[in-house]
């Protein structure tokens, strides 16, 4: 084989940068049903019930929460299907994704 592939197939510490992580995070509002948002965190983010009650309830007092932090796609998806959820039942529930510092 040519000597300048083989050398560059061969070379096994290409350094590269990890993949960015994005928090997800729900916005508080004034209208959408608490245990709207505890069933939602727990169907789209795995959230046992004690815990979607704690981040629901963080949201609630402090405006935002944090659901969750994960790869683009993956963050992107999430949000997507929360706000799916959201507008079907006609709540103006929010969620936004966050590119982590
Ligand atoms: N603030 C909403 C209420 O009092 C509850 C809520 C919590 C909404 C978290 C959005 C996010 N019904």
């Amino acid at each position: 084989m040519n000597r300048e592939l083989t050398t560059v197939l061969e070379r096994k510490e290409i350094r590269v940068n990890p993949p960015p992580l994005f928090d997800v995070l729900l916005l508080n509002d004034d209208y959408t049903p608490m245990e709207f948002v505890v069933d939602v965190l727990g169907r789209v983010f795995g959230l046992e019930q004690e815990a979607a009650v704690r981040v629901m309830l963080q949201v609630h007092t402090e405006g935002r929460g944090l659901c969750g932090t994960y790869p683009r796609d993956i963050a992107a998806t999430r949000v997507a299907r929360v706000v799916t959820l959201a507008r079907a039942a006609q709540h103006p529930l929010q969620c936004i994704m966050e590119e982590r510092g």
